[in-house]
């Protein structure tokens, strides 16, 4: 790591805000360059705060990736809507994200989350792989009219595009310091919150309409077995027992292709073999129980 006085090393806390499904937590498995972050088509799949690491050689950027912002309607939204103000909070910078071709209005709640915002701001246009770069054009300017943002980066997080010079703008503007984290860390969040997060991730791929809402998956047993494989039981919670049935399917189908597809999901990311055990359990309301929220770690 060799560096010279007047290239100090850089280091801080960068949060990403934005609107439910404009690709922000697709964004930080880009820059970081592993999945740490589920992403699916629905919008609300981020539920809790989740924190990246990226070390370059003068930098490391510590990226915080959040729910989409939203006006709550539950108790768990609520929770949602407090991860992103506690992680704005924390921030040494602010990456608000927005969409190409989704023009925001005057009174957009996030344009209006980042007037609270003191830190220094930069805004990211995703998903430009999707509109003629015409049109991006007049968004660019309207993002710049609003005086918000030091500068207006368009991207691709799907196609990598774009990237090399967010980052930059992103490093120049850390504050020098050492890092926070070891170089071989990739988050503070342990093994169980992401194998959690892959088995939901199944299921807002698979269900429809209230299911991936309804859901929330939390570790029951994690056991490390030196010479054998782990044995996870994660037990998957609904709010009604028509769910339960869904997520079951008949015979069982339904909950074995989860228990498949999760468990390839959970030994790509723990590079190592496991055994998943899933129980699908009813609890009537848990979006709306304060215990519940917090034993499922949304509080
Ligand atoms: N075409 C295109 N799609 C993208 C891009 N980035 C993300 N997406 C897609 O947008 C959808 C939402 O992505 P997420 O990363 O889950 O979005 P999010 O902002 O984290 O969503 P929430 O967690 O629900 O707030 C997924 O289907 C992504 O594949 C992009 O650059 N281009
Ligand atoms: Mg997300």
């Amino acid at each position: 790591m060799s560096r010279t006085s007047d290239t100090p090393f850089r280091s801080g806390y960068v949060a990403l805000a934005g609107r439910p499904n404009v690709g922000k937590s697709t964004l930080m498995n880009a820059l970081i360059a592993e999945k740490l972050a589920i992403v699916s088509p629905k919008p609300q799949t981020t539920r809790r705060r989740v924190l990246g690491i990226l070390n370059g050689t003068d930098y490391q950027v510590i990226l915080l990736d959040t729910p989409g912002w939203l006006t709550p309607k539950y108790l768990l939204q609520k929770a949602m809507t407090q991860a992103v103000e506690a992680a704005l909070a924390d921030a040494d910078l602010v990456l608000m994200i927005t969409e190409a071709g989704v023009p925001e209005e005057a009174d957009d709640p996030v344009l209006d989350l980042m007037r609270t915002v003191r830190q220094p701001r930069l805004l990211a246009i995703n998903k430009i792989d999707r509109i003629e770069k015409t049109l991006l054009l007049p968004q660019i300017d309207a993002l710049h009219q609003a005086a918000l943002f030091e500068a207006v980066i368009p991207i691709s997080a799907l196609k990598k595009d774009g990237l090399d010079v967010l980052l930059e703008q992103i490093r120049i503007r850390l504050p020098a310091g050492e890092p926070f984290y070891p170089p071989d860390m990739l988050s503070d969040a342990p093994e169980r919150f992401f194998v959690g997060e892959l088995i939901r991730e199944q299921i807002f791929h698979r269900f429809q309409d209230e299911i991936p809402y309804a859901t929330a998956v939390h570790i029951q047993t994690f056991e490390e077995n030196p010479g054998r494989k782990d044995l996870i039981e994660a037990v998957i919670t609904v709010e009604r027992d028509s769910q339960k049935a869904i997520l079951i399917g008949k015979g069982g189908k339904a909950l074995k292709e989860i228990g498949t597809a999760g468990r390839a999901a959970i030994e790509a990311f723990l590079e190592r073999p496991v055994f998943l055990k899933l129980v699908v359990r009813v609890r009537k309301k848990w979006r709306q129980d304060r215990h519940l929220l917090r034993q499922f770690g949304y509080t």
